[in-house]
């Protein structure tokens, strides 16, 4: 029983995400996902906006996912190595070599990332229609409405 594990935050979950999660499953027979909880990434300095419970749930309902398991802070992964006997411990290239020091313990992998996606750029897509900028359009809309009305 070869067991795989993977890190990650997988807000607004995309098929990045997914892809990352076949190809870990396919270097095993049993997947375990690591989630950062809401508090963790906060430490990261990275502002998610689905909560923990609910990215648990997500990746949870994905048939290659066999356990799901809070990913607290930077230092559990050799813990959960040992804990999960786990042979397998796979990442994203944009974290190429950052956990090169668990291979005294598994086998290390890093995957391409699936190009033209992630939850950023959705973030990025999504910014203009927030409240701030449909209030300063509608700012601009009136200003140009009065100038409007001056020149008739
Ligand atoms: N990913 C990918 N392709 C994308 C976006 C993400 O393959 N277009 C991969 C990332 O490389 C990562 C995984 O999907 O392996 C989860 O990505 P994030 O949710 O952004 O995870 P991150 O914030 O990098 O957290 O301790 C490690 C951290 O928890 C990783």
């Amino acid at each position: 029983m070869r067991t795989v594990i993977t890190y990650g935050t997988f807000d607004l979950f995309h098929i990045g995400h997914l892809r990352l999660l076949a190809r870990a499953r396919d270097l095993g027979d049993r997947l375990v996902v690591a989630i950062s909880t809401d508090a963790f990434n906060a430490g990261k300095g990275k502002k998610t906006i689905v909560p923990y419970a609910q990215r648990a749930e997500i990746v949870s309902a994905i048939r290659l996912v066999d356990e799901v398991i809070p990913e607290n802070s930077w230092e559990q992964k050799r813990r959960d190595i040992i804990d999960h006997k786990v042979n397998v411990f796979v990442m994203g290239e944009d974290w190429r070599g950052k956990f090169d020091e668990l291979k005294n313990l598994c086998d290390v992998v890093y995957l391409p990332r699936t190009k033209g996606i992630s939850s950023t750029e959705i973030k990025q897509l999504l910014a203009p229609l927030s409240r701030e900028h449909t209030e300063a359009l509608r700012g601009a809309l009136e200003t140009i409405g009065e100038i409007i009305s001056r020149l008739n």
